[in-house]
């Protein structure tokens, strides 16, 4: 049977080339996200390959995310693949001069946001004894850098939550996994510097991740066979040692 795959953040970056990967491979998907409007074109591009549902909610609201899944039609109702990756940094400031509202971004969408949707599915998954669930992680979430503070720790939290997803899943048979990736060109630096041009020279001189890169590897990540689980995936650009380490040729 088909397998569906719900994925968070679907209206750019890494989601949307995974819905593209996911939807040329022939998996069934539901998209969401915050833009309605993105979220109807990817639909339309995709339904000529698979069957789309898309859910408009902000995963910050957790009756909305509750909603959400409970008004997923018949066809949809069935999740097997859950691929929280909807996230994002808010600022790049000593944590002396940080923000309090992006720090609340960042644990309410990175963190409480990827919990509520789990919560939301994984209901499911154990009454089937089945079920795939991949985190979007970080390289941040396995190490600090500088001004990184709260972003680098909602991706640490990300990866201790994986870990304790996979132990108290394992009796049900839910494979759990994370995919940890460097520095991706997406929308995330425009996102994290607020529109500021400065985001433009973050993949500057070197080439960067492409989120269609991660996106394969989703694919591969979902297509082992059922006794195989990759738990923890760490993927850099060739340029990037770690963070702040990269060779640019400026
Ligand atoms: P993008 O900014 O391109 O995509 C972020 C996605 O998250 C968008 O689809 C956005 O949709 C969604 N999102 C953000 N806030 C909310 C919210 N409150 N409710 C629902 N959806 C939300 O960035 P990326 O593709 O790069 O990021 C995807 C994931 O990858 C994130 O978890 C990020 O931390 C992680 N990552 C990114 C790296 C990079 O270098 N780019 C490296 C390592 C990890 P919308 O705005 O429509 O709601
Ligand atoms: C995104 C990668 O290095 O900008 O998680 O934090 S980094």
């Amino acid at each position: 049977m088909t397998k569906t795959a719900l994925i968070t953040g679907a209206t750019s970056g890494i989601g949307e080339a995974t819905a593209y990967e996911f939807a040329k491979q022939g998996l069934n998907l539901i998209l969401c996200g915050r833009r309605l409007e993105r979220l109807n074109t990817i639909q339309k591009a995709l339904e000529r390959l698979t069957n789309v549902h898309v859910l408009n909610f902000d995963i910050r609201d957790k009756k909305a995310t509750f909603d959400a899944i409970e008004s997923l039609p018949q066809k949809f109702k069935q999740i097997d693949i859950l691929i929280n990756n909807a996230g994002n940094a808010h600022g790049l400031d000593p944590i002396n001069e940080g923000s309090i509202d992006d720090w609340d971004a960042m644990m309410d969408i990175n963190v409480k946001g990827l919990l509520y949707i789990s919560k939301a599915v994984i209901p499911q998954m154990t009454e089937r004894k089945s079920g795939h669930i991949i985190n979007i992680g970080s390289s941040a979430g396995k190490e600090v850098y500088a001004k990184g503070n709260v972003y680098c720790a909602s991706k640490h939290a990300v990866l201790a939550i994986t870990e304790g997803m996979r132990i108290d899943l394992n009796p049900y048979g839910i494979k759990v996994g994370a995919v940890s990736p460097g520095l991706v060109e997406t929308e995330f630096s425009k996102v994290r510097f607020k529109g500021d041009p400065i985001a433009d020279n973050v993949y500057k001189g070197f080439k960067a991740l492409e989120a269609k890169d991660i996106a394969e590897i989703l694919y591969f990540v979902v297509s082992r066979p059922p006794h195989v689980n990759i738990a923890d995936l760490l993927v850099f650009p060739t340029a990037q040692a770690k963070s702040g380490v990269v060779k640019k040729d400026l």
